[in-house]
């Protein structure tokens, strides 16, 4: 039996948390090699183990792969999390890629310079509001079922989903005049691997802090 995917990045959210998540939503258990230092970095880069001397990287089905994408993808096919046909596919891609879009720049605001914040800041609500959540709302209300794609969860409504928890972590407020979001965020919180991982205790990451940001330019030398 194959063993636990194997996940090497280093102890925070970053690109791996949306691998955490989808491999937790699809009930599989997996380990963790946080990196430490850039040394950590160089060993993995040094015995090529990193196609594009970048982490993530997973070791999964005896495989090492890279490119948050590809890995995820991976995942999602081979946990039935990917539509059953070709349109549904491009369904949940072009809603992933929405998601990836905001979440992006949720993900990159503490690199931002301090001047340079309040800009981004109204920036990421204005297009929460505006942009993304109606869209996904409205999905969600053209065809009034429980999921975004087929009537079954997919990635997309995970990564949904875990991006909803972040927009709340930055206003709850940005949530308030999307009901339907509301509710999936609910069903997908509910189903029992879900809500599992979102007990204290598991390894979904908490929001960064300076320490996570310098620990970051440390490994990473930027
Ligand atoms: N397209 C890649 C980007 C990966 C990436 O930028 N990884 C960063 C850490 S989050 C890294 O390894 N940086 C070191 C470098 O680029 O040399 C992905 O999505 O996985």
């Amino acid at each position: 039996m194959a063993g636990k995917p194997k996940l090497h990045y280093f102890d925070a959210r970053g690109r791996m948390e949306a691998i955490r998540w989808l491999l937790a939503a699809a009930g599989v258990e997996f380990e963790e090699k946080l990196l430490e230092s850039s040394e950590d970095l160089d060993k993995l880069r040094h015995d090529g183990s990193l196609v594009f001397q970048q982490v993530p990287m997973v070791e999964i089905d005896g495989m090492k792969l890279v490119q948050t994408r590809a890995i995820l993808n991976y995942i999602a096919t081979k946990y039935d999390l990917y539509g059953k046909d070709m349109k549904e596919r491009a369904l949940i891609d072009m809603y992933t890629e929405g998601v990836a879009d905001l979440s992006e720049m949720i993900l990159l605001l503490p690199l931002c310079p301090p001047d340079q914040k309040n800009v981004k800041l109204t920036l990421i609500r204005e297009r929460t509001t505006n942009r993304y959540l109606p869209a996904f709302e409205k999905v969600l209300k053209s065809h009034g079922q429980d999921y975004l794609v087929g009537n079954k969860l997919s990635k997309a409504d995970i990564h949904l989903v875990e991006l909803l928890y972040y927009v709340e972590e930055l206003d709850s407020s940005l949530l308030a005049n999307f009901p339907l979001l509301k509710g999936l965020k609910t069903r997908v919180s509910n189903l029992p691997a879900v809500k599992k991982f979102l007990q204290p205790g598991s390894q979904r990451k908490p929001p960064g802090t300076e320490k996570t940001l310098e620990q970051a330019r440390r490994i990473f030398k930027f």
